[in-house]
């Protein structure tokens, strides 16, 4: 259906994702060139979460993970890819030129770098230089569940305590950027980047680059993207369960509640600690969103709403 471009990303720093994907979009160019772009502009800002950046590994070094689809199934990912400024980049080269969609590590700095990516230095941002040294205090692995649950916890009779929800530095440790849109001739696309959970083990790899979790496009149906603790994400094959949902008959934000409902039934106990958020957009350009926690919002750029920014209903 050809129709109106819709671009939407994670949280309230979408709007650095869509400021820069919403161009491309306006001038009738294609959805993937709109995501990338959208990845592009958010691993270039300085933050807690996406990009060289981000928050290191408890080894302290960053490492990133994304990955891109487009509306032919065609997708490439990178995990654990370190000192390569634009992961959602190196993801697309895969997807295009190599029989493959996954590479990780040093194979993947290897195709970056053989591929004209700069092999950029390894050093810390300041805040993340900070932020490691703080930790270091006590090296506890803790998920932080999102920044608006800093002042108010889920309502909930058991003594559990939560982790902080703001980092030193002051942002949400949640922050992964997904982005999906739909362009002016009606195809969807989907792109999802990160430097992944704070001081997680060295090796590790969340759902972000792994296409059918952090990620995908079906485009007779939709796109799906989300952020929050990827392991969780994972076991239920998140984003290709919301689509698979919304295949069918389920409204985008339906779609999402289902799939948080699906991993918030496997321990609901547990599910008091961490966050998921999934956002979707259908192949009309209607879009849903729904976590596991309040707190998770998502940024929407079209013709009609301009730039807004929305809280996700949430399960708990
Ligand atoms: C991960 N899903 O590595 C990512 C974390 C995240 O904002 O969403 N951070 O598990």
């Amino acid at each position: 259906v050809a129709g109106q471009p819709i671009v939407v990303s994670t949280w309230d720093s979408g709007t650095i994702a869509n400021g820069a994907a919403w161009p491309v979009l306006q001038r009738g160019g294609k959805a993937i060139d709109a995501v990338e772009q959208a990845g592009i502009a958010i691993e270039n800002d300085i933050n807690c979460c996406v990009g060289l950046g981000g928050n290191p590994d408890r080894d302290g070094r960053v490492t990133l993970d994304s990955c891109i689809m487009d509306d032919k199934f065609n997708c490439g990912s990178v995990a654990f890819l370190e000192r390569i400024k634009h992961p959602v980049s190196v993801a697309r080269k895969i997807m295009e030129t190599t029989p493959h969609v996954m590479l990780v590590g040093e194979g993947a700095q290897q195709f970056a770098v053989a591929n004209g990516f700069p092999l950029e230095s390894g050093k810390l941002s300041a805040d993340a230089d900070k932020s490691y040294r703080k930790w270091l205090e006590k090296s506890e692995y803790k998920p932080i569940i999102n920044v608006e649950l800093n002042q108010k916890k889920p309502a909930l009779n058991d003594k559990k305590t939560f982790a902080p929800n703001k980092l030193d530095n002051g942002s949400p440790n949640h922050d992964t950027m997904g982005t999906v849109a739909l362009d002016a001739s009606g195809n969807l696309s989907g792109m999802c980047t990160t430097s992944g959970m704070g001081f997680k083990m060295r090796g590790r790899v969340g759902d972000s680059p792994i296409i059918g979790a952090g990620l995908y496009v079906d485009n007779e149906v939709g796109a799906v993207t989300c952020s929050g603790q990827g392991e969780e994400v994972i076991r239920m094959c998140g984003s290709h369960l919301v689509v698979e949902f919304m295949r069918q008959g389920l409204s985008p934000k339906e779609a999402c509640r289902r799939a948080v409902e699906r991993i918030v039934k496997r321990d609901p106990a547990r599910a008091r600690d961490f966050q998921v958020g999934f956002i979707a957009l259908n192949r009309k350009g209607e879009v849903g969103a729904f976590s596991v926690q309040k707190g998770f919002n998502y940024t929407v750029t079209s013709a009609n709403v301009q730039q807004q920014v929305f809280n996700a209903e949430h399960y708990l």
